[in-house]
């Protein structure tokens, strides 16, 4: 008959959905600590984060380290599409959620996804994804805590140039489309790692398109 299901059969059917189920990890490096996923998403999975994004694009921006203040800037040349939550359906949801599991961290401690898209010729010099205690990013950093890891998955693979580079280390990644990589942006104190500089080298045929996700030690509030 009807009425509610039981709460222990609700997670059993998710479970059995493989939502935040996550291939198991290969390690790329141990300073920065970066690991592989190989497969974390399907190419169906990665076509379906295209389609959703597209109509979202716009330049992408960085925070001005004097301001504070978001802008364009030629040292992140590509677009992004932010997925706020009207934006997204379940799927791109479900997805989401599975890009935090693979951090290891509950999905409330996340920022909302990044879809980005990358021409020829357009690149991410390198950087720091967490926030700098005293500077511009000081008040995001007591509202909502560090930016301690990256998800990034690669929606595809046919273009050339793109690798994401980890600068002090060497590390080159060239992500097979599905794949998702997992880095850690601060020490095992907490503090911010500056080994963990990183960078998309410029595009030079083709086109590249990513999903990101900023994860922070606590639950982001936006
Ligand atoms: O698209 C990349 O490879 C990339 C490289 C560096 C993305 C990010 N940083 C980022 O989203 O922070
Ligand atoms: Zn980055």
């Amino acid at each position: 008959g009807g009425g509610p299901v039981d709460a222990a059969r609700t997670l059993d059917a998710l479970r059995a959905l493989q939502i935040e189920t996550v291939p198991e990890p290969e390690p790329l490096s141990e300073r920065p600590l970066v690991v592989r996923f190989p497969g974390l998403l399907s190419g169906a999975e990665c076509e379906y984060l295209v389609a959703a994004s597209a109509r979202l694009l716009r330049a992408s921006m960085i925070v001005d380290p004097q301001t504070g203040q978001s802008r364009a800037d030629p040292y992140r040349n590509s677009q992004t599409a932010t997925l706020w939550p009207l934006d997204k359906d379940i799927v791109v949801h479900c997805l989401e959620r599975r890009l935090a599991a693979a951090a290891g961290l509950p999905f409330e401690h996340g920022e909302m996804l990044s879809v980005l898209q990358y021409r020829p010729g357009q690149e991410y010099r390198p950087h720091h994804d967490y926030l700098t205690p005293g500077g511009a990013g000081g008040a995001e950093l007591e509202r909502s805590g560090q930016r301690t890891h990256t998800v990034l998955a690669y929606l595809n693979d046919d273009y050339a140039g793109g690798e994401t580079v980890f600068v002090n280390s060497g590390l080159s990644v060239r992500g097979r489309r599905g794949d998702g990589i997992v880095f850690r942006n601060v020490d095992g104190g907490g503090e911010p790692d500056p080994d963990a500089l990183h960078a998309s080298l410029p595009i030079r045929s083709g086109e590249k398109w990513a999903a990101s996700k900023w994860m922070r030690d606590r639950p982001y509030r936006y």
